[in-house]
């Protein structure tokens, strides 16, 4: 473990310092922000040497150096995550509190870095905290986006979208660059010079924006390894400002390229379908993608000179989905254009550098651009696409069965738009899914003219969750129970949570494991009652569903069965259920009709349900706004049944429901994603599955006999009923009724299987809640899980990538 500090009379020596300084008075009379900021400034500082003494370590061993490209990096709050990795969380809690000052309210006012959408950039994250804590040289790059995700307010019933201006109070963590600035040229055109046998080529007329990094610190559990996440800022080139035009009142034209550039890196696009095509978007692809480039090519350079066909061997380039596909062509632009490489040499070492992992298979959601747009925004670029795709056309061999539909279907230009998924895939010597069975879709359908030709390139990296995180950080009262029982190893090898299988049968220890779940359940409902007004009895059933909203996540099916359970309580008096509270929370891209109408719905139900004295000590709805890494570490503990019920083969891996099991949560889940794994580690009579199989699906879609108002017809009494009060005034009492989802659900047959799963959903449910009688068995399954929950660390997940594709 590396010492930070000596012990806990010089930290708070050191701190008292560090308040000084940054204040200028005394700690006594300075505000609570002046003291966080004094803090996470120490504790960064500290990080920064220990990164020092790290980088020189990993130059000295000539380690190879991974950069994880993401347009996404959602790394919440530092403060609590950096104490634990570095070991000196309970010093400093303890040596604050001698100063009169409690930790925890410091760290809550740590703004949450929400430079990402949801699980594609919380992963990144988890990866990066696992990189650090397996000593791998592991960066990450990425943006730093003047707003993060924007911030959800809930206004009569409906999400409301509004800034989230995360710097505006300072952001101690980060440290600006300057000197490591790279100027990124957009638009322009191409130019040529012949010497000897070979043309050369150059892009002239740019325009030009500086790329301005800004570099946080990873700590790693142990404290051994201190690791960089670099985020990049767009700026102007130089101030063009313009004094006359300032002069003559017209303030904003003075300021207008700085305005154009900053545009650029000012928001993060949701992950909606409907973003797709924004030329802000591209920009911000290229620019982090060259400009990391650039970076990691110094680094090599610096450390082992100009002989670029080593750059496999000491570099590797992992693309986090499709976003930052152009690392391909850019790097062949960098290799053949500056350092004057062939064609040959620069694409042997560009597809022995790069890797690419995929996150969805919804059609819809591959990348696409316009063709013209492309052109003339990077047309250097785009004509090296151009070239990689005529090479892919001209190795065809054109004798096999079928060559046109799989040359069709492979190719990176078609029908007008350049396919990001098939550029990352010819460009990468490596192509994973994140879970088992996303990977078997992979392989089998979306990319299987692929795999066909190249089925060495494919394998599975099933994802995982930092347990710092997740576990130790999120639920302290759990972590300490778990240290007591089987030591702290588990910190460190997750799997090591499997030794609490030797508590299963013991009842005084299961009594203090539904002890800690009840404190955690109390520390929400207090949140919630803060939060939204509401009160929710930490004695019933907590059942959680937390996650981006989205059709095929089916949050939609969810609250109907609340409806459903609602309907039979008010006119059936022989039914009973066990008291739940239903709890929702997450996002919904703001063009994203449909979820938000879902959003709306819930609010909506719940109004009606929380204030019905019929129903009160019975069930409750209660959607906590604004999800985020934050609260989703109150929420995590809280839960005892993890919603996990996509549509089968729609989910690629989901990781909420790791983070959920790792806390003791039972899953209620289709066969989709790694939900799979989940219920073959934990054993399926330690879950409740339901639901049509990936194959069924695929079988009822291609039989076409599926016919959605079968469905509701065969049963009014109950899916019809739920079906029709979408349509009256049951629950229009916020604002209008829900007519939009029941025609989105009926005039598409019922696309996602809501109607379809329906009534094996609500079954499986109350057939699980029926069982939480019956506490001791409950506590054991919960502790089950907790156990067979290790192999989804992200350490593990980091392992494989080291082992299998990255070599390092
Ligand atoms: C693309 C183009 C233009 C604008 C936005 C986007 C965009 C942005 C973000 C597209 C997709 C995303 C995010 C996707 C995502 O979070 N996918 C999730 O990744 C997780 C980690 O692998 C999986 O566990 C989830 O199953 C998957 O849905």
């Amino acid at each position: 473990m590396n010492k930070i500090f000596e012990n806990k009379e010089t930290f708070i020596e050191e701190y008292r310092e560090a308040v000084k300084e940054l204040s200028g008075k005394s700690f006594e009379i300075t505000s609570d922000i002046d003291r966080f900021n004094a803090l996470a400034g120490l504790i960064a500082s500290k990080a920064r040497a220990v990164s020092a003494e790290t980088d020189k370590r990993f130059a000295k061993d000539g380690k190879k150096r991974v950069y994880y490209f993401s347009i996404e990096f959602l790394i919440g709050r530092l403060l609590d995550n950096y104490l634990i990795n570095f070991g000196i969380r309970d010093m400093v809690a303890d040596a604050l509190s001698e100063m009169g000052c409690d930790l925890d309210k410091l760290c809550d006012l740590e703004p949450d870095a929400a430079l990402g959408n949801g699980g594609l950039g919380r992963l990144a994250a988890c990866f990066l905290d696992s990189m650090a804590h397996e000593g791998i040289a592991g960066y990450g790059n990425g943006m730093r986006y003047r707003y993060g995700l924007f911030k959800q307010e809930i206004v009569n019933g409906r999400q409301v979208e509004v800034a989230d201006e995360w710097l505006s109070k300072g952001y101690p963590w980060e440290v600006r660059r300057p000197d490591k600035a790279v100027r990124i040229g957009f638009g322009g055109h191409v130019v040529s010079h012949t010497e000897g046998d070979r043309t050369f080529y150059d892009v002239v007329d740019t325009q030009d924006v500086l790329a301005l990094p800004y570099d946080i610190p990873v700590v790693g559990f142990g404290g051994e390894t201190v690791n960089k996440l670099r985020v990049w800022s767009a700026e102007p080139i130089d101030e063009h400002f313009d004094l006359d035009a300032f002069n003559r009142g017209e303030y904003a034209n003075a300021d207008a390229s700085r305005a154009d550039a900053e545009a650029i890196s000012a928001i993060l696009y949701p992950n909606d379908a409907g973003e797709h095509g924004r030329l802000l978007r591209l920009k911000q692809e290229y620019l982090f993608v060259a400009a990391g480039l650039k970076t990691a090519l110094d680094v090599f350079r610096r450390e082992h000179g100009n002989d670029w066909a080593k750059l496999p061997e000491y570099v590797a380039i992992h693309t986090n989905d499709t976003h930052p596909a152009m690392c391909g062509p850019e790097l062949m632009r960098i290799l053949m254009d500056e350092e004057r490489l062939t064609w040959d040499e620069a694409w042997d070492i560009v597809t022995k550098t790069i890797s690419y992992t995929n996150h969805t298979i919804l059609p819809e959601a591959l990348e696409k651009w316009p063709i013209a747009t492309f052109k003339k925004l990077l047309p250097r670029v785009y004509d090296i696409i151009d070239e990689i795709n005529r090479r892919w056309r001209d190795g065809f061999d054109t004798t096999q069965d079928g060559w046109q539909e799989r040359l069709r279907k492979t190719s990176v230009l078609w029908d007008g738009e350049v396919r990001m998924a098939n550029l990352s895939v010819i460009c990468s010597h490596s192509v994973n899914g994140v879970a088992k069975i996303h990977t078997d879709i992979l392989e089998r359908s979306v990319l299987n003219d692929f795999y066909a030709l190249t089925p060495e390139k494919f394998n599975n990296k099933t994802n995982g969750i930092t347990p710092r995180r997740f576990l130790a950080e999120a639920n302290p009262s759990y972590a300490k129970l778990i240290t007591e029982a089987i030591g702290d190893g588990w910190l460190d090898n997750a799997e090591e949570l499997k030794k609490l299988v030797d508590f299963e049968s013991d009842p005084s220890f299961l009594k203090r494991v539904a002890h800690s779940k009840r404190q955690n359940k109390i520390r929400l409902a207090e949140y919630v009652r803060r939060e939204c007004g509401l009160v929710i009895d930490p004695d019933s059933v907590f059942d959680v569903q937390v996650k981006r909203f989205h059709a095929y996540k089916r949050q939609v099916m969810n609250i109907m069965k609340v409806m459903d359970v609602y309907n039979r309580l008010i006119s059936d008096s022989s039914f009973h259920v066990q008291p739940t509270t239903f709890i929702f929370s997450g996002k919904a891209a703001s063009s994203y009709t449909f979820a938000k109408e879902v959003i709306r719905l819930i609010n909506s139900v719940a109004e009606v349900v929380n204030n019905d004295p019929r129903v009160n000590d019975l069930i409750k709805i209660c959607f906590i706004p604004n999800f985020r890494v934050s609260n989703a570490q109150l929420i995590y503990p809280a839960a005892e049944i993890s919603e996990q019920i996509s549509t089968a083969g729609k989910e690629a891996s989901g990781t909420s429901n790791m983070k959920l099991m790792m806390n003791g949560a039972i899953t209620l889940g289709t066969m989709d994603g790694a939900n799979i794994e989940i219920a073959q580690l934990a054993g399926e009579e330690n879950e409740k599955i339901f639901g049509l199989t990936t194959p069924e699906v695929e079988q009822l879609r291609a039989s076409g006999s599926y016919f959605a108002w079968d469905i509701v017809n065969a049963d009014r009494d109950r899916l019809g009923r739920v079906m029709d009060e979408l349509t009256d005034d049951t629950f229009a009492k916020l604002s209008g009724n829900f007519e939009s989802i029941h025609t989105e659900i009926m005039s598409n047959n019922d696309y996602d299987l809501v109607l379809k799963d329906f009534h094996s959903y609500v079954q499986a449910w109350e057939e699980l809640t029926s069982t939480y009688t019956d506490a001791q068995a409950w506590n054991r399954c919960a502790l089950h899980n907790t156990a067979m929950s290790g192999w989804f660390s992200s350490d593990r997940t980091i392992r494989e990538y080291r082992d299998e594709i990255w070599h390092a």
